[in-house]
């Protein structure tokens, strides 16, 4: 069995090249080691292009232009645009947005919160325990794609991260520096109440105490780590510890750290994933995905300038189909982020092939340019030697860190740029494998959350069929199936979040004429002899898409079996597929099972629907 070294993932074709102290080394070296063949590349720095870079020249040689690690994201580029036969891109390279972060769940006693490729990559036993030449392989795969801050612990902050700030501070140190060749940044993860654990009688923002502690904390941790991006938390969600304890708001509790860190340059980046997580299910008047909106609205413009307002790119928590958050659209006066899930948490535990490019694609063209000034995903990595569980999960990482760089990129461009560089593969298999990731993330919808009908998982674990899992829980997580009906009704009807919406969204979700189909019953509460736009009915929609989607994961497992795979990504990838295909059958006859049931419909095809 290949171990890490051997796989790395998009960068085998650089194997040879030596480390470097700066950006400028690093890109010195992987050149000079992948342009073996005499063609040079010099180096032009050019410190106030920053992150930018301008790559001239071609037939004898090389020039690239570019700040202290545009120099680096210029030299990446230019390698993979070599090695996967592409045209180098030409005119000066600039990112869309100045923070393109990787969050990682990392616990320090080395799992990793909804991680699906083995344990922490640098935690163990409370205490930093890694290989330094792979956390600089890590650095160097997330700079050959523009990646630049790594927020290495996991938001909800268990005890022992708090040393981090402390008694483990020369230990954080000393993995930043790892990192900082490849223009990576550290980022920390902090418990709101941290004052309190450490002899505080309070975690009061508004108190002289709290502040003066908060200030000390940041002056330490900056002496220490002077370029640390900043810190990240996770606030009054999920049980954790934050400003709404002592009826402050959301502002006073972020501005007080905002504070604290703006003498050193750092952001205070404050997650928007706060709602009611002891909801009476009986209560309709509660709406969980109403929750964001309605607490930060009314706060747009009372943060400071270094507060970042990082939200997800859905209202509910990263399911497999939901519409764009509202206050991605709404907020104006506050500099926001939006966030991503590589780990697959919902989407198929990187057993289940699901390419993402296409939400983020969505996404962004919805957003539109300029409304967010940073980008964040949560981290698909652990210890596994293939770094991500599925070999084919890696392909995420690299087209995310293209879109944090240019959100207007095309999916099927960047993941083909991904196999070139990953598989040495004949053409007509890497169109195979192409088509095979890029209808994953339909396919996988289809027999998991067809029109928007999302959280019939498994509780907690969220893999595999549970249509009322979530239905009689505190989570706010509902779909509400009956023997008449199934769904959700959000117009001002019913919740009223559609309401959240500017024109024209507002009024196409508001009429389940005009609501695309994949959130029909997202925003809309639906009898089973609905008729859909197709002239179908909702339920045989719903039987319809669960078989297709059963019958497409079959056909990809011998899409999958053509392909010649180098070992042993042949043989992982064909034994995860095994388990999606069984996955996929499960989730096929356990939903029409539960519809079927409640409704009495019969399948208009007479396909196998078990009673
Ligand atoms: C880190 C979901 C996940 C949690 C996660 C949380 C979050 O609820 O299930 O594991 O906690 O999102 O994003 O904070």
């Amino acid at each position: 069995m290949a171990g890490w070294e051997e796989r790395r993932a998009w960068l085998r074709c650089m194997e040879k090249a030596a480390w470097g102290d700066t950006p400028l080394e690093v890109a010195k070296n992987e050149t000079a080691a992948y342009f073996s063949n005499g063609k040079t590349v010099e180096f032009q720095l050019e410190q106030e292009m920053q992150d930018s870079f301008e790559i001239s020249g071609g037939d004898q040689g090389w020039r690239v232009r570019g700040g202290e690690t545009g120099v680096l994201y210029g030299a990446y580029a230019l390698i993979r645009a070599c090695e996967a036969g592409e045209t180098v891109p030409a005119g000066v390279q600039a990112p869309s947005y100045a923070l393109r972060m990787i969050n990682c769940w990392d616990n320090m006693d080395g799992s990793v919160e909804r991680g699906y490729a083995g344990r922490s990559i640098w935690f163990e036993g409370n205490r930093f325990e890694y290989e330094p030449a792979r956390i600089r392989q890590l650095g160097r795969l997330l700079a050959s794609v523009g990646i630049n801050v790594l927020c290495v612990n996991n938001v909800n902050v268990h005890q022992p991260a708090q040393h981090l700030l402390d008694g483990l501070l020369p230990d954080t140190a000393r993995f930043a520096a790892l990192l900082r060749p490849f223009g990576v940044r550290l980022m920390l993860s902090i418990d709101f109440s941290q004052p309190m654990q450490q002899g505080l009688s309070t975690a009061d923002p508004l108190d002289a105490g709290v502040q003066a502690w908060w200030a000390e904390t940041a002056k330490r941790v900056w002496t220490a780590i002077p370029d640390l991006a900043g810190f990240l938390v996770k606030a009054d969600s999920e049980h954790r510890p934050g400003p709404n304890t002592y009826g402050r708001t959301h502002a006073e509790g972020a501005n007080m750290l905002a504070r604290a860190i703006a003498p050193y340059g750092g952001r205070l980046v404050w997650r928007a994933f706060v709602y009611n997580c002891m909801q009476d299910w009986r209560d309709k008047t509660i709406d969980r995905p109403r929750a964001a909106y309605d607490l930060y609205m009314p706060l747009d413009g009372a943060f400071d300038g270094n507060v970042i307002l990082q939200v997800k790119h859905g209202p509910y928590d990263f399911q497999v189909r939901e519409p764009l958050s509202p206050l991605l659209l709404g907020m104006e006066k506050t500099p926001l982020a939006v966030e991503f899930q590589l780990a697959q948490e919902y989407t198929g535990h990187q057993i289940d092939l699901y390419y993402m490019a296409s939400l983020w694609r969505e996404t962004f063209s919805q957003m539109g340019k300029g409304s967010v000034t940073a980008v964040a995903a949560v981290s698909n990595l652990g210890r596994d030697d293939c770094w991500t569980g599925h070999p084919f999960a890696m392909a995420n990482l690299f087209a995310y860190g293209l879109f944090a760089w240019d959100p207007d990129s095309d999916p099927e461009k960047a993941l083909r740029q991904w196999v070139k560089l990953t598989y040495a593969l004949p053409a007509g298999q890497e169109d195979s494998l192409t088509a095979m990731l890029m209808d994953s993330r339909a396919v996988y919808e289809r027999y998991t959350a067809t029109l928007g009908l999302c959280w019939m998982v498994q509780p907690n674990i969220h893999y595999g069929p549970s249509p009322y899992g979530y239905e009689f829980q505190a989570w706010g997580t509902y779909n509400r199936a009956d023997r008449n009906a199934v769904g959700i009704d959000r117009t001002k009807n019913g919740t009223g979040y559609a309401e959240q919406y500017p024109e024209p969204l507002r009024s196409l979700y508001a009429d389940p004429q005009t609501c695309p189909d994949n959130l029909l019953l997202f925003f809309h509460r639906l009898p089973y002899d609905f008729v859909m736009k197709d002239g179908r009915t909702l339920i045989q929609r719903i039987y319809d898409d669960h078989f297709q989607g059963c019958q497409e994961a079959e056909a990809m497992g011998e899409a999958l079996s053509a392909l010649s795979l180098p070992s042993p990504d042949r043989e992982e990838a064909a034994e995860r597929m095994q388990a999606q295909i069984r996955n996929a059958r499960e989730w096929r006859d356990v939903t029409n099972t539960f519809f079927h049931r409640f409704s009495g419909a019969e399948d208009r095809h007479g396909r196998t629907i078990y009673d």
